[in-house]
């Protein structure tokens, strides 16, 4: 019996069914993953007890003697991985390593560019009721109607017309690559500063599958658990003299007490993504997703853009008479997860959508190939066409537990680093 088990068996069972239910069903949220048992290991750590407000070799608190080496070893290793000149390991979340940079850079009231909410871009580049929509004022850039690719035209004819502060370049749910050369030319002659946001992309980024930011961009946040496969958390990376500013920002700014488990968690995760054990994991990633949208078009679903560059796929269901909301209720009775999502130009409120998003980076790490994508289109064909009849969504529940247990994850015997 563990020590939860005994203290807490609430909620020691929680994590049991937890763990069931990730074990048996298809995980295609594109922004989810699962993390190697070293990860979990680092983040269920003792070092959840330390207070180190501040940076290391200069906190607030004394004893940090191992856990500074533990965030030095964070840095350094995000540093080397991609060529940054400067990181911070600290943020909690995605959302907050961009407030970090919009407070290093800008002050309330003054003007960025993002990408619409409706069109890719994530609610921390200007939800209205967002911290970016309430203190900021944002000017929405789009893709194009005829290919949904981002407006290029369109972001430079923005810039020109409202020199904005900032500009910043990524998504949330964007199948193509982003030509992060062209925004930083835009951002060069209207003498703006350009942020970047590869928290979907880290991982292509590393691996050589996605054009890198780093060189061109003022500043590169990321989460560290989308394809980068680690834990739940936010990272920062800058040009050099931005760093004093944005530590600043970070904390005292807008936090306080680093999370310690989470940077040591983090450290081995940059690790591990400097393996080529990796690389080849973010090649079988997008590989899986080319391999998913070839199939979902032979069922005859429409893709936005017409298909993917990257980990993801964004499928428009507004011809099949179903809205994402009810796909994504039916897909979750077959034991299949994805989300919701708005299309550009979607006529439906973001609660509805016309779209699901689809992502491999979860099914990949469980070592399913572009054959297990063909089914796993096969099955999502099957219950979207079949809405309302409970025996087909019940046998292909069934299916879809067959597949998740040829591909096991976290097995009690521990083989397997990142099952
Ligand atoms: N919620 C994440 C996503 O799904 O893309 C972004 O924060």
């Amino acid at each position: 019996m563990t020590p939860l088990e005994r203290n807490d068996p609430e909620i020691f069972q929680i994590i049991m069914r937890e763990k069931e239910r990730q074990q048996h069903r298809l995980e295609l949220i594109a922004s989810e993953n699962f993390t190697s048992r070293a990860v979990v290991e680092a983040q269920g750590s003792i070092l959840t007890n330390k207070y180190a407000e501040g940076y290391p070799g200069k906190r607030y608190y004394g004893g940090c003697v191992n856990v500074d080496v533990v965030e030095e070893l964070a840095r350094k290793r995000a540093r080397e991985l991609f060529h940054a000149e400067h990181v911070n390991v600290q943020p909690h979340s995605g959302t907050q390593a961009n407030m970090a940079v919009y407070f290093s850079v800008m002050i309330p009231g003054q003007t960025y560019l993002g990408m619409d909410l409706a069109h890719g871009g994530h609610l921390s580049m200007g939800h209205p009721k967002n911290f970016s929509g309430k203190i900021y004022r944002v000017v929405p850039y789009s893709v194009r109607p005829d290919n949904h690719r981002i407006d290029y035209d369109m972001v430079r004819d923005l810039a020109r017309q409202h020199r904005p502060r900032m500009i910043i370049a990524g998504a949330s749910a964007y199948p193509r690559i982003i030509d992060f050369k062209a925004f930083a030319e835009i951002a060069r002659e209207v003498e703006a500063v350009l942020m970047t946001d590869i928290a979907h992309i880290a991982g292509l980024v590393v691996a050589g599958l996605h054009p890198s930011p780093v060189p061109d961009a003022d500043f590169v946040t990321t989460t560290t658990h989308k394809t980068l496969r680690g834990p739940r958390g936010g990272m920062v990376m800058c040009k050099k003299e931005w760093a004093a500013t944005l530590d600043s920002c970070i904390f005292p700014g807008i936090q306080g007490g680093p999370l310690m488990h989470v940077i040591a968690a983090k450290a081995v995760a940059l690790a591990e993504a400097a393996t080529e054990e990796f690389r080849d994991y973010q090649r079988r990633t997008v590989a899986n997703a080319q391999a998913l949208a070839d199939a979902l078009m032979e069922h005859s679903f429409t893709l936005i853009s017409g298909g993917t560059d990257n980990h993801l796929v964004l499928v428009d269901l507004s011809d099949k008479g179903i809205n994402g909301a009810e796909a994504q209720n039916l897909l979750e009775e077959a034991g299949i997860t994805v989300n919701k999502n708005s299309i550009p130009f979607d006529p439906l409120p973001p609660a509805k959508a016309s779209g699901i998003r689809i992502g491999t980076p979860a099914v990949t790490t469980r070592f399913m190939g572009p054959d297990q994508m063909r089914l796993i289109a096969a099955f999502i064909a099957r219950v979207l066409t079949n809405r309302g009849n409970d025996q087909i969504i019940a046998e292909v529940k069934g299916q879809v537990r067959e597949l998740c247990d040829q591909f096991p994850l976290y097995l009690d015997s521990g083989d397997g680093d990142n099952r």
